[in-house]
């Protein structure tokens, strides 16, 4: 059998240690190497191998790279199903194979004696030859695999070949959700490995709360000494156990003491950091606090690279993470370039460092043949796991182990289990297949309904063992398009059961990549077998920009809750840690969304886990809508953000909106060249629609229910997808019947019903407008007829406005989108933007940009003439410069082509978003079920400058 179809773990590679750096001499492989792909092993070049192989007509290829985001063969995307026959271990003869080559001489200086050559990943399997001999070869992708190769190397002229496969028997282990794509895509360096120098190091470092005493020893060679110049320690025998007073480290205050491991031949600094993690009393708790992961599932994701990961877009991840309150991450679904790790040690961060281990396309089978239970593959499970803990097992960021995602369950998963506790006694284990938790130390679960969570909170759970393990979601709020909705009822279970412990969204980015004007998703690159856009469902788009979703999740789970109390503003520290000393409150007085007065609140530094109310602060009187806004921000920098940086507010409402004054009525309605005439509307006589407001040609209000579908309204986990309904129904080409225009009194009757072709069910409409000074009010009776099936996708009106009225500005709900059952990020306030700005560029078009509790809005053209709406109270509206039909029919964002008129929406009601698309839909009370309804709008036409 050939390597590429060897179950086994590779081949000639050293045992996996930690990863580091030390002052013994290294030379980055990385940069341009010779490159080609053949269709298949048969077909590749042979010789390859020998120095003396004529590589000059090849491609140059960057390394790190996947060579399909290069021009050679094009990435695919599946999510659970295997790209290839399900008929482990073989793999299909065309196997793209990648051959590349490198030329290199060593620095004048390097030192003679040992020397190893590491890879940080080779997706799938590499063949590696130096000098014309063979190295071995590797398996597992995300995992690093070193080779000794110090009586190889020459001072110059050294030839580096590594033959690439796509396929292997390692990737029916390697079926994680995400693009196929080959390549030595992470680092390559060469190491000198002086003799008597550091091989591998563990520092067991921990922290006792109960003492603030922390406690060092480092498993590592023989006459190896440890310094920490802050702890006043120096030449301390590595191996021997210190124990001194320390600040511990946490996510919230990732505190590290720098040192340094010596020989006589080798220094490697060191960053230590003190806590220790325990299971008690059915929860998970770090330095004897229980934990709240406000967490997210990140995939290394690149819009140009895949999945290189450049060190500064990994810094960029933390950076975002953390201000958005994030405060844990799982590396789903393998180990991340150990780069990120540091970061998370650095800043703060939670993380479940997960094993590259994926069987999903094994369940499309019934499971059946799946390796985990296959003792063929336990090699294979035991050196991945392995080489995970031992990269790793310096970072106090980690917190648990996994063993991997979507593998069922299995006797190889039991023996990783095994291994690590073993191994590595001081974290627990994780692995959410492992149903019964037999052999893991969390329960852990996927999109657990909010009932399901519930249940487990109250701990009513047969399964004794599973019952008093603390309970964390790995992936929940699919973040899918448009969503995900219903966070905070999740938060608030969370909040509620000690055993409930938070959980990891799913996920952090879209995996787009960059194409011609748009992000591409799968089936773009002529995929046979594809899973569409399920690949774009993170918090940020490909590019880093946050999604709304990111918005709201990061106000659902801010560290510091501040809400309105009838003795003042009550402040409640939801950090796990530290209390509010390093913030400063400010609030902010607002009348109809401008400010006019802002201090400083006084607020006395508040306990982890406490809350005290403070009194209003002396406020000026106003006579408007009046919000008073409270902000927590950071007093001083962070390693991760500026002075100033707000993690978290709230709103009092102090006064409230004035009594409107009654206004001259208007009217009667008369005729005039065809047109009926109501104030400052012009209506047709045939349909009552309105046609033109104070000289602005526009067409409706009409009842309209539609909107583009979102994923999570087409997403099938949640009984038959909302989306497919509505279709059913015919709510997306709804027809409407003028009944009477009655104009012949002081206001303008207009009843209709609207209704789906081949349906008997409807809804009457009427329309009631009436004149009063500039301004026409609209009443609008909804009165379902019939057997109403189902929700509707919203409720309101459809408008079209001029095209050149493209400045919109709002008070009302905002900056952002908010949907029914995601608008905690919602501040009431007044807002601006172009019409273009209100646009969410969802990489697969969808239902967006949603202004919810608006109290009134204008859209202008650049002389700031234009149209006004005023709500009683209030109304939703989006704008946008296309239908909702062809925001439904566009596949990427670039086909979305402006129509000469600006769309409006206004609406009393929307559905919710739920999760539907990987989980629960949406909950009862957001579901916008048809029942009669009125509302009010008021009209009128905005003078220019
Ligand atoms: C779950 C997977 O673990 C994750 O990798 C991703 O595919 C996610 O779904 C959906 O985006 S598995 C699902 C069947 C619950």
């Amino acid at each position: 059998m050939s390597y590429v179809e060897d179950p086994g773990p590779g081949r000639g590679s050293l045992p996996p240690r930690a990863a580091f750096t030390s002052d013994a001499p290294a030379l980055s492989l990385n940069g341009a190497w010779r490159f080609r792909l053949s269709p298949s092993l048969a077909a590749a070049p042979a010789g390859v191998e020998g120095e003396e192989f004529d590589d000059s007509a090849w491609d140059e290829l960057p390394v790190p790279s996947l060579w399909q985001l290069h021009g050679h063969g094009r990435p695919a995307y599946t999510n659970v199903p295997y790209p290839f026959p399900v008929d482990p271990p073989h793999v299909p003869s065309d196997n793209p194979t990648g051959d590349h080559r490198l030329r290199f001489d060593l620095p004048a200086d390097w030192p003679a004696g040992s020397a190893v050559l590491r890879f940080d990943g080779i997706d799938s399997c590499g063949q590696i030859w130096l000098n014309g001999t063979e190295l071995g070869v590797t398996q597992g992708s995300r995992l690093p695999s070193e080779f000794e190769v110090g009586a190889l190397l020459r001072p110059s002229g050294n030839v580096l070949v590594v033959r690439v496969h796509q396929w292997s028997a390692g990737s029916y282990l390697e079926d994680q959700d995400m693009w196929w794509a080959s390549g030595i895509f992470r680092a390559v360096t060469l190491l000198a490995r002086p003799a008597g120098g550091i091989g591998d190091y563990w520092v067991r470092a921990f922290y006792d709360h109960t003492t603030g005493l922390g406690t060092v020893r480092v498993e590592t060679g023989p006459n190896v000494v440890l310094a920490i110049p802050e702890l006043g320690v120096t030449g301390h025998p590595a191996g021997e156990p210190l124990e001194l007073p320390v600040e511990p480290w946490s996510a919230e205050t990732p505190r590290l003491y720098d040192g340094t491991l010596a020989t006589a031949a080798e220094r490697v600094p060191v960053r230590i950091g003190f806590r220790t993690v325990t299971i008690s009393g059915g929860q998970l708790k770090v330095n004897g606090r229980p934990l709240m992961l406000r967490g997210v599932n990140r995939h290394e994701h690149d819009p140009h690279t895949g999945r290189v990961v450049s060190p500064e877009t990994a810094l960029a991840d933390v950076l975002l993470m953390k201000r958005h309150n994030i405060n844990a991450v799982r590396t789903s679904h393998y180990p991340p370039d150990p780069a990120f790790l540091e970061l998370c040690d650095t800043h703060g961060l939670w993380v479940i460092d997960e094993c590259d281990l994926e069987t999903h396309g094994f369940e499309l089978l019934g499971w059946a043949g799946n390796p985990s239970g296959d003792p063929r593959w336990t090699e294979a499970y035991l050196d991945r796991i392995r080489r995970t803990v031992e990269r790793d097992k310096n970072r106090p960021s980690v917190i648990l182990w996994s063993l991997g995602n979507e593998s069922h369950t299995g006797e190889n998963l039991a023996r990783m289990a095994e291994w690590v506790h073993d191994r590595d006694p001081s974290r627990p284990v994780h692995y959410e297949g492992d149903h019964d938790c037999a052999y893991v130390d969390v329960h852990s679960r996927m999109y657990a309904t909010h009932e399901d969570v519930e249940r487990i909170g109250r701990r009513e759970d047969d399964n004794a063992r599973r019952r008093d393990l603390p309970f964390l979601q790995c992936e929940y709020g699919h973040a899918m398009g448009n969503g995900p909705g219903g966070l905070l009822e999740y938060r608030e279970l969370f909040e509620r059961y000690p055993n409930c412990q938070g959980g990891f969204v799913w996920e952090w980015i879209d995996h787009g990549l960059a194409a011609d004007g748009h992000f591409a998703y799968g089936g773009d690159f002529g995929e046979q077998l594809h899973d569409g856009n399920f690949v774009i469902d993170g918090l940020v788009f490909p590019d880093r920009t946050p999604s709304p979703g990111l918005i709201e999740f990061a106000k659902v789970i801010e560290p510091v809750r501040i809400s309105a109390d009838p003795a003042g503003i009550r402040i409640g520290n939801h950090y796990d840690f530290v209390d509010t000393g390093h913030l400063t409150f400010t609030w902010v007085l607002e009348e109809e969304g401008t400010e006019v007065a802002r201090g400083v609140l006084d607020v006395p530094s508040v306990h982890s886990g406490q809350s005290v109310t403070v009194p209003l602060p002396a406020l000026p009187s106003t006579s408007g809508e009046s919000w008073l806004t409270v902000s927590a921000a950071w007093a001083s920098a962070t390693t991760w953000a500026p002075a100033g940086h707000v993690v978290a507010w709230g709103q009092l409402a102090v006064s409230a909106a004035r009594a409107a004054e009654p206004l001259p009525r208007r009217g009667p309605v008369f005729r005039t060249g065809g047109r009926l005439v109501l104030g400052a509307g012009e209506f047709d006589p045939a349909t009552g629609v309105l046609s033109s407001l104070g000289g602005h040609a526009v067409h409706g209000p009409r009842l309209d229910v539609w909107r583009a579908t979102t994923d999570n309204d087409r997403g099938e986990f949640a009984g038959r997808p909302q989306a497919e309904l509505w279709r059913e129904a015919g709510l997306h080409r709804m027809q409407h019947r003028v009944i009477t225009v009655d104009a012949d009194g002081e206001e303008l009757v207009v009843r209709t019903r609207v209704a789906p072709p081949a349906q008997a069910f409807g809804l009457f409409a009427d329309y009631t407008w009436t004149a009063f000074e500039d301004r026409l009010r609209l009443r609008v009776e909804v009165t379902p007829d019939g057997e109403f099936p189902g929700t509707l996708p919203r409720l309101g009106l459809a408008m079209a406005v001029p095209g050149t009225l493209g400045s919109a500005e709002w008070f009302g709900g905002g900056p952002g989108e908010a949907y029914p059952d995601s608008r905690q990020a919602a501040r009431i306030g007044r807002f601006s933007s172009r019409v273009d700005g209100l646009q969410t560029p969802y990489v697969f078009p969808q239902e967006n940009g949603n202004r919810t509790a608006v109290r009134w809005a204008r859209w202008t053209d650049p002389d700031g003439a234009g149209i006004r709406v005023d709500g009683d109270p209030v109304f939703d509206f989006t704008a946008r410069r296309w239908t909702a039909a062809a925001l439904e029919a566009a596949r990427h964002t670039d086909d979305l082509l402006p129509d000469d008129v600006v769309h409006l929406t206004l609406d009393v009601a929307q559905q919710g978003l739920g999760t539907a698309s990987c989980g629960p839909g949406v909950l009862p009370r957001y579901r916008l079920v048809a029942q009669k309804t009125e509302f009010t709008l008021w009209f009128r036409a905005v003078p220019g400058h």
